[in-house]
C-alpha cells in the first residue's frame, strides 16, 4: 500500500522545469569535480523530524497530518511507520537516513520492554533497508526528552542517570551496527547547564570524557568501525550547552585525549545560535582533519531560537559546498535535521520541503565546484598573502626567527611596507557572478 500515491520516483527534469515534484539541479550520477553528485552530496532523510515531528511549538500543540500514524506509541504503528519512511525516503532518492533510537521505537515499562522494542523495529528498519538499498547514515540516542535526562545524561548530578545513558549508548551502538550505520552522533541534549550556582562543572566535563572513552572502548569490542561524530550547540535546551562551537568542542576532546576518535557533525543553525556563520564552523573544523558530517537547515534571523529549516539559500549551499569541496565529508553526508513549518502540514510538503533543499545543495556544489576550478577566490587569497612567501616570511613560517631579529629589521627598514586592499567587494561581486553563470 502507498501513502504517497500522488508522488512518484522523483527525477532529474533539469533547471527548466516547472515540476515541483523533480529535480532542477540535482541529477545524482552527474559527475562535478571528479564524483557523481549523489556521491559528494550524500543527501539523508532524518527521521526525527520528518516522521516524528507533529509541528508543536512553544506556543501551541501539533498540526500535522500523518493518516498513517494513529497516534499511538505502540510497537507495531513504530513498525508501520517506518515501511511509510521507506516509502518517501526510496521516492526522494536519498540514498541515507539517520534516527534517535527513540524516534523510531517507543519506550517501554522498564529498560528491558525498551530494548526489545528497539529490536523489533529495528528489524523492520534493516528490512526496508534491504528493500531499498537506502542506508543509515548514523544512529543516535535520544538522552533529552525523557524526565529522567533533566539534568543531563553523562553530566547528569545522578550517577544511576549515568548508567542508564551507558545502557542506552550501548543499545544504540548495537543496534547501529547491526543496520551498517557509517557514524555514530553525540549531540549534546541535556550536556550543559542552566545555573552555574549548582554546577560541578569540572566534575560534569570529567563523566563527559569517561562516557566518550567507555563509548569507543565498547564500539571497539562490538567491532563497530563507523566515525564517532559530535555536534556542535551553543544553547538550547540548556543555557550553555557544553559543545557550544567547533572550537570548544575541539578544546573538549584535546583536553581528554578523544581527538583521534571523534570528528564534528556541524549544523548550520547551531552555528548562528553560536554567533558564527556556517562557513566558519566548517572551515574550523576543517583545518583541523576534523569535519565529518553536516546537518544541513538553516535557521530564521529574525527568530532566536534552533527552527530549523530547510535550507534554500543559494549563498549558503554554495558556501557550505565551497568548505565541504575542499574537505571532503564520507563517510558524513548532507543530512537534513530539518522540518517543515506547523502550518505546512501535509505530507505532500515534506516532498517539496527536500526536494527544494536538495536542488539548493546541487545547485551549490555545481557553483562551488566552478569557483574553484577557475580559483576564483583562491588566486585572490593567495595574492593577498603572498608577502609570506618572501624568505622573510618563511623565516618566520618555519620557527626560525625571533623577536629580536625582527626588530633590527624594522629598525633598519623603518616602517612596514605598504599594505594592499583587502577587495570583499571585488569578492562578492565574483561570487554573484558564479552564481548568475551556472
Ligand atoms: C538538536 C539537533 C539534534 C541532533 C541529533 O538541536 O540538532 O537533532 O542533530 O540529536
Ligand atoms: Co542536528
Amino acid at each position: 500500500m502507498s501513502y504517497f500515491p500522488e508522488v512518484n520516483k522523483v527525477k532529474y527534469e533539469g533547471p527548466d522545469s516547472d515540476n515541483p515534484l523533480a529535480f532542477r539541479w540535482y541529477n545524482p550520477e552527474e559527475v562535478v569535480a571528479g564524483k557523481t553528485m549523489k556521491d559528494h552530496l550524500r543527501f539523508t532523510v532524518v527521521y526525527w523530524h520528518t516522521f516524528r515531528g507533529n509541528g508543536t511549538d512553544p506556543f501551541g500543540g501539533g498540526t500535522m497530518l500523518r493518516p498513517w500514524d494513529d497516534g499511538s506509541e505502540s510497537v507495531e504503528n513504530a513498525c508501520n511507520r517506518a515501511r511509510v519512511a521507506f516509502e518517501l525516503i526510496e521516492k526522494l532518492d536519498a540514498p541515507f537516513y539517520a534516527f534517535h533510537d527513540r524516534d523510531v521505537a517507543p519506550e517501554g515499562s522498564n529498560l528491558r520492554e525498551t530494548h526489545a522494542n528497539f529490536d523489533a523495529v529495528a528489524q523492520v528498519l534493516k528490512e526496508q533497508q534491504q528493500r531499498t538499498g537506502v542506508q543509515l547514515l548514523w544512529g543516535t540516542a535520544n538522552m533529552f526528552s525523557n524526565p529522567r535526562f533533566m539534568h543531563g545524561a553523562a553530566t547528569t548530578c545522578n550517577v544511576e542517570v549515568f548508567a542508564y545513558a551507558a545502557a542506552q549508548v550501548k543499545k544504540a551502538l548495537e543496534v547501529t551496527k547491526e543496520l551498517g550505520g557509517a557514524n555514530y552522533v553525540f549531540w549534546g541534549g541535556r550536556e550543559g547547564y542552566q545555573c552555574l550556582y549548582n554546577t560541578d562543572m569540572k566534575r560534569e566535563l570529567d563523566h563527559l570524557a569517561q562516557f566518550f572513552h567507555m563509548a569507543i572502548d565498547y564500539a571497539k569490542q562490538i567491532g563497530f568501525t563507523g566515525q564517532f561524530l559530535i555536534e556542535p550547540k551553543p544553547k538550547e535546551p540548556t543555557k550553555h550547552q557544553y559543545d557550544s562551537d567547533a572550537a570548544a568542542c575541539l578544546n573538549f576532546l584535546r583536553a581528554y585525549d578523544l581527538l583521534d576518535s571523534f570528528k564534528l557533525n556541524i549544523e548550520t543553525n547551531h552555528a548562528t545560535l553560536a554567533g558564527h556563520e556556517m562557513m566558519h564552523e566548517l572551515e574550523y573544523a576543517g583545518m583541523q582533519g576534523a569535519l565529518g558530517s553536516i546537518d544541513a537547515n538553516t535557521g530564521d534571523l529574525l527568530l532566536g531560537w534552533d527552527t530549523d529549516q530547510f535550507a534554500t539559500n543559494y549563498y549558503l549551499t554554495t558556501q557550505i559546498m565551497l568548505v565541504l569541496l575542499k574537505y571532503g565529508l564520507s563517510p558524513g553526508g548532507v543530512n537534513f535535521d530539518a522540518k517543515v513549518r506547523r502550518e505546512s502540514f501535509e505530507p505532500i510538503d515534506l516532498f517539496y520541503a527536500h526536494i527544494g533543499s536538495m536542488d539548493a545543495f546541487a545547485r551549490g556544489l555545481k557553483v562551488a565546484a566552478k569557483i574553484i576550478e577557475d580559483g576564483a577566490l583562491s588566486k585572490i587569497v593567495s595574492q593577498r598573502y603572498s608577502s609570506w612567501d618572501s624568505e622573510l616570511g618563511q623565516k618566520i613560517e618555519s620557527g626560525n626567527t625571533s623577536f629580536a631579529e625582527l626588530e633590527a629589521l624594522m629598525l633598519a627598514k623603518g616602517d612596514a611596507a605598504p599594505n594592499g586592499s583587502g577587495r570583499q567587494e571585488l569578492l562578492e561581486n565574483i561570487f554573484n557572478r558564479y552564481l548568475d553563470r551556472v
